[in-house]
């Protein structure tokens, strides 16, 4: 159990459920538009600076869940692999290599775009996307792949799982009604567009 199954935080898995994985070998590599391509193993990733950010996870499915994750900053661990200019955007691959997605270089060194290991304080498990996992709160959920053994450093776009299947390459997140995960599902309005966004204040009467 995790603060996140017992809020009822819906879990996708558009390739199926991965199983039981193993945190201790997991591997992610970083190849692509840069000088020092290398695989960095779990440990490795806990030995660099780690970043605790506050933010929410919203699906294009209309729910979202606010909470404070924790791991490496994009912006870190491209300077840790020496990030050519021609670097234009990410494209993160998920476990078994079925699941992909890309983002912008510029989003992905927004201080909130992390890979991260952890909802508030708790190790994520695979149901939610554990070891690792992209939080990009700036976008649509489909954006945050889940399981992630890689990132390709892309001098060009391409569309991913769900890009391909219709949903925005763009990935903005569109205003209107949602799920509040963390106030047992009310429904409320969110905030439209790529920046940090939030439910919009509602005058109660
Ligand atoms: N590997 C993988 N990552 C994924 C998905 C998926 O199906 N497979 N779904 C995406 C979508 S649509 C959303 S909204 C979020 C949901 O995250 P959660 O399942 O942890 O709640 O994960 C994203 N990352
Ligand atoms: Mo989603």
């Amino acid at each position: 159990m995790s603060k996140l199954s017992d809020m009822n935080t819906p879990i996708y898995w558009a390739e199926g459920h991965p199983g039981r994985l193993n945190r201790e070998s997991w591997t992610l590599e970083l190849s692509g538009a840069c000088e020092n391509p290398r695989t960095f193993s779990w440990q490795e990733l806990q030995s660099l600076p780690l970043s605790t950010v506050e933010g929410r996870l919203t699906s294009v499915t209309r729910w979202s869940v606010f909470g404070r994750w924790t791991g490496i900053r994009l912006s870190h661990i491209l300077k840790e692999v020496k990030m050519k200019d021609s670097c234009k955007y990410l494209r993160f691959w998920s476990q078994r290599l079925i699941y992909d997605t890309s983002i912008p270089l510029e989003i992905a060194l927004r201080e909130k775009s992390l890979i991260a290991w952890a909802f508030d304080d708790e190790l994520l498990d695979e149901n939610y996307g554990g070891p690792l996992r992209g939080f990009i709160p700036y976008l649509w959920g489909y954006k945050s792949a889940k399981c992630v053994v890689k990132i390709e450093l892309m001098e060009y776009y391409i569309p991913g799982y769900w890009e391909l299947r219709g949903y925005t390459d763009s990935g903005e997140i569109e205003a209107g009604a949602c799920v509040d995960v963390n106030d047992d599902g009310k429904l409320k309005v969110i905030a439209g567009g790529n920046e940090v966004i939030d439910f919009v204040k509602v005058n109660e009467r």
